[in-house]
């Protein structure tokens, strides 16, 4: 094996003679060849992806050339990148030796060693940025060249590498990539059990592999964000915070600190307004930079104290926005642009589901201070889809870019009762990036498995134009999965049988189990005509159902993922077996022998029953109800058995 990369390495030394390390692009040189391998598929989808060399055989011994203008973070996820790759003598030098047989570039692009290296790779002007540039050079010498157009390019420039590391080569690519939309990650906004301080730490983590630079706190259920939003947190609370704001941090993810102070805020009362600036103070001690006021299912047709009647009138919309722009531009001004380092003011506004013009909006588009970040959650709050024009129309309606709120895959209301939401990220239009800021996924009670849908919602928020669903779908079942395909393969059976995401009505918005309910609908057809054919023809989807749990409990390395969908893997069991039992009642059926079919009925309505008992976690899920697999589908493939059995017994 050594020897055949060698080999391939030399005859391209020889090939690529005249791209050397570190020369500058020259007008005339000779291009290199390009050889056909496919390259690696990188998610979130970078903007601009080539071939520009062969690939690089990763070896023992690597240098990273740093400035001071290095990002410490881009650094270190790099050097625990080449040790990860069995690279561990790393040298870390201010200049080139050129002896090294991987030199790593790592900086601004405009670094001038950095610049010479990405040979004419495009630099794009983009904040969060990057041009990375793979390159042989002459003795089995290579370099890349990773260079950010400001501190997060260049981590998210290491990231792209991380992507590109396969079976001990690196792909001979050259990218040049930036985000669509500035704001992108998720806000942990639902109601229910707040996720725990590992469950956190690990978001933050994800996130910052996932290119996302956002991650909002808004427990609806943290009483200090909500309920008691003028007392300080307790000294251990906010030691928990501080230690996730580092964590944020070191992944080029914003902390952003969210209060809520809606339900009893009086706005005219000054000591109200400098409690909440007390608030955020505290967060910025700890290093936060980023602040949300949500001003989201609160009532704005009621005043909570006689002072602002008093000061802005009888309740209604256009006072109550009045009052809400007062308090969020005295926050901005004050508060935000008087501290070192932080970035624009976000809220929610009251109105955050439609697109009706009102009182309320007119007045939050014509005296919000412009810099503030207005969040919206799409129409009908669980969004069916979101499109070019709505979002426009909402850009129209809050006199600024919007920052979607997206309420996806977020389970707290009636109708995700006993669900996971699993299915990837869906009917948001291309384009979206021309009228929003961002998107954010408000995701489930339950952190690790949220990370299937957030991972193809950030892929969609990096590229939106670059989206495809399909794709995204199964890089994030591989993510999952840790790069294993046969693990995914499992992953994306388990996330058809958990794929429907219900809307606030009666109409999902992402359909139940797309390919098993089609399948069964096939067999259906096909048993009328010819039932045994039918019956092998389905039974490889039934055992590959039977086995998925066992392949993911022994395949996923993510721990608290497995936590999360274990009473979903127990009902997958179950349900597979119940199934199972099903095709081999018909067979009986088929055979004529009734004493068999009803004793693989009996086994059948056995774990059906079994499963039908799993419940979700009431800790951990708000509603909470009976867990669901597949249905109806599973459910009434099995009724038709029950049928089919009942009136072979009576023959
Ligand atoms: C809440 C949110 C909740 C979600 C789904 C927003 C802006 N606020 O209807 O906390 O998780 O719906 O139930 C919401 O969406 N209000």
């Amino acid at each position: 094996m050594t020897v055949l990369s060698r080999s391939r390495t030399g005859s391209l030394a020889v090939l690529l003679a005249a791209a050397t390390l570190g020369t500058a692009p020259s007008a005339g040189a000779a291009p290199e060849p390009a050889p056909a391998q496919p390259l690696p598929v990188i998610s979130p989808t970078p903007q601009h992806l080539s071939r520009a060399s062969a690939d690089v055989p990763l070896g023992g011994r690597a240098e990273i050339v740093a400035g001071k203008d290095t990002d410490a973070a881009a650094r270190r996820l790099l050097t625990e990148t080449l040790r990860a790759h069995g690279i561990h003598d790393i040298d870390v030098t201010a200049r080139a030796t050129g002896h090294a047989p991987l030199t790593v570039l790592l900086g601004p692009a405009g670094r001038p060693d950095v610049a010479a290296a990405l040979r004419g790779t495009d630099v794009p002007t983009h904040d969060e940025g990057y041009a990375l540039r793979v390159a042989t050079g002459r003795q089995q010498r290579a370099t890349v060249a990773l260079g950010g157009t400001d501190a997060a390019g260049q981590y998210y420039a290491v990231q792209t590498l991380r992507g590109l590391i396969t079976k001990g080569r690196i792909a001979g690519a050259a990218v040049s990539d930036f985000p669509s939309m500035p704001l992108r990650g998720s806000i942990e906004g639902f109601y229910g059990s707040p996720w725990t301080n590992e469950e956190r730490l690990d978001q933050m983590d994800f996130l910052g592999e996932v290119k996302s630079n956002t991650y909002v706190y808004a427990p609806k259920d943290d009483p200090y964000h909500r309920e008691k939003w003028r007392d300080p947190y307790p000294a251990e609370k906010l030691a928990e915070l501080g230690a996730l704001v580092k964590r944020a941090t070191g992944n080029h993810v914003r902390f952003t600190f969210a209060v809520s102070p809606g339900n009893s805020i009086c706005y005219s009362d000054p000591a109200d307004v400098k409690a909440l600036t007390a608030k955020l103070q505290s967060l910025y001690d700890l290093g936060v930079r980023s602040f949300s006021v949500p001003l989201d299912d609160i009532s704005y047709t009621k005043w909570n104290c006689a002072g602002d009647e008093q000061k802005f009138g009888a309740p209604g919309r256009g006072p109550a926005a009045e009052a809400q722009v007062g308090l969020l531009n005295t926050v901005q001004h004050d508060f935000v642009a008087t501290h070192e380092g932080t970035n624009p003011l976000q809220m929610v506004p009251t109105e955050y589901g439609d697109l009706t013009d009102t009182a309320y909006k007119q007045k939050l588009r014509s005296a919000l201070d412009k810099d503030v970040e207005v969040m919206w959650t799409g129409t009908e709050v669980v969004p069916s889809e979101i499109t070019n024009d709505q979002a426009a129309k909402a850009a129209e309606l809050f006199g600024r870019k919007v920052f979607v709120w997206d309420n996806y895959p977020v389970n707290d209301y009636g109708q995700t009762a006993g669900r996971l939401l699993l299915a990837p990220y869906d009917k948001r239009e291309a384009s979206l990036s021309d009228h929003l800021s961002g998107v954010v996924s408000n995701p489930m009670n339950q952190e690790a498995a949220s990370k299937l849908a957030v991972f193809t919602i950030a892929d969609f928020a990096w590229n939106d134009r670059g989206y495809d669903v399909t794709r995204s779908a199964r890089q994030s079942a591989l993510h999952l999965a840790g790069g294993d395909p046969r693990v995914a393969d499992a992953v994306q059976t388990f996330v058809d049988l958990n794929h429907m995401a219900p809307t606030f009505g009666e109409t999902p918005w992402q359909p139940q189990a797309p390919v098993l309910s089609a399948r069964l609908a096939e067999f259906w057809k096909a048993y009328d005509t010819d039932p045994r054919a039918a019956v092998k023809k389905l039974s490889p989807t039934v055992e590959d159902i039977v086995r998925t749990p066992g392949v993911l409990r022994a395949g996923v390395p993510d721990k608290l993922f497995l936590h999360d969908a274990d009473r979903w893997l127990d009902a997958t069991e179950l349900w597979g077996s119940a199934m199972r039992h099903g095709l081999a009642t018909l067979t009986a059926v088929q055979d004529g022998d009734t004493a068999r079919a009803a004793k693989e009925r009996a086994a059948m309505d056995a774990d059906a029953t079994s499963a039908g008992k799993i419940t979700s976690d009431p800790e951990e899920t708000r509603p909470h109800g009976p867990v669901k697999i597949a249905d109806p589908f599973i459910g009434d493939f099995l009724a038709k058995v029950r049928e089919l059995q009942d009136a072979a017994a009576k023959d």
